[in-house]
């Protein structure tokens, strides 16, 4: 078994490190990239991030998979053991473009199962953790238990494509919020889930910008699931649905209802 909190001590002097050399090369011009779409980013610093993280799980945790955005293509086809998910910034759009509103995110898992995440909001210096057994918290200050509200009282954060295109009724979910916040990046999203701004998000998303959050809201009483209701697997990319139990369910209703009309 791994000990959560050695993990959680260990992931947090990685992130701290991390962010100073971010904001370090910050200060010089960034080399961007596009990948699938001209809106796809990576940029130097992406890459350099993610071979600083690696580097420091391999030294700690040598039999660890690591997975991460932008490794060569060596995707994993299997959970077992020990996995660490890496996504080095999170909102590359909103590093370029704004320098705020980016993540460094960690997702921890054994044998498939979400034992510890750590979601690094590098612009206000704070780390949202948890995991199973492992207490919310932002920056060890432990984040009260999540409200289970309505639909209709909390604001939801929603992916813009799909929001433009009312794809799922995601439109019409917004609709029946207190409003659509689109913040540009998972783990920011899912951090203000953390701290209760947020009643949930709906988005499309890859392994590694899940992966923390699972982790970390999963185990605070957030549903986590596909349009269909089914669970969650981190070997494939695709739709994702968060929300508090309530929320969830009329999400899921709406899109259910979507589907069938
Ligand atoms: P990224 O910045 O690490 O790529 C908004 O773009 C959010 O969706 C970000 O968290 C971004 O993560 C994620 N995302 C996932 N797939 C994406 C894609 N193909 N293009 C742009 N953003 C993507
Ligand atoms: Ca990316
Ligand atoms: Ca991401
Ligand atoms: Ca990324």
């Amino acid at each position: 078994m791994i000990n959560i909190e050695r993990l959680h001590q260990n992931v947090t002097t990685w992130l701290k490190t991390s962010r100073q050399r971010v904001l370090a090369l910050m200060n010089d011009p960034l080399t961007v990239a596009t990948k699938s779409n001209r809106n796809d980013l990576v940029t130097n610093v992406d890459r350099t991030n993610q071979q600083f993280l690696i580097g420091q799980i391999q030294a700690a945790y040598p039999d660890a998979r690591i997975e991460g955005e932008e490794g060569k293509d060596q995707k994993t086809k299997s959970l077992d053991g020990l996995v660490f998910f890496v996504d080095p910034i999170d909102g590359t759009m909103n590093f370029v473009k704004e320098h705020n509103y980016f993540a460094i995110m960690i997702g921890v898992y054994v044998d498939g199962k979400p034992v510890y995440g750590a979601i690094m909001d590098v612009m206000h210096d704070t780390i949202i953790a948890g995991g199973h057994g492992f207490a919310m918290r932002a920056n060890d200050t432990r984040l009260p238990a999540l409200a289970d509200e309505p639909l209709a009282a909390g604001l939801i954060g929603l992916n813009g494509p799909m929001h433009a295109h009312n794809r799922l009724a995601v439109a019409d979910i917004g609709m029946a919020s207190s409003g659509v916040r689109m913040i540009g990046s998972a783990g920011m999203t899912f951090a203000d889930i953390a701290q209760g701004a947020l009643i949930g998000y709906i988005s499309y998303l890859q392994p590694w910008d899940v992966a923390a959050a699972l982790a970390i809201l999963g185990h605070a009483g957030v549903i986590f699931s596909r349009p269909d209701g089914s669970q969650l697997d981190l070997l494939t990319p695709g739709i994702v649905v968060a929300a508090t139990p309530q929320a969830h369910q009329t999400i899921m209703t709406m899109m259910n209802d979507a589907a069938t009309n």
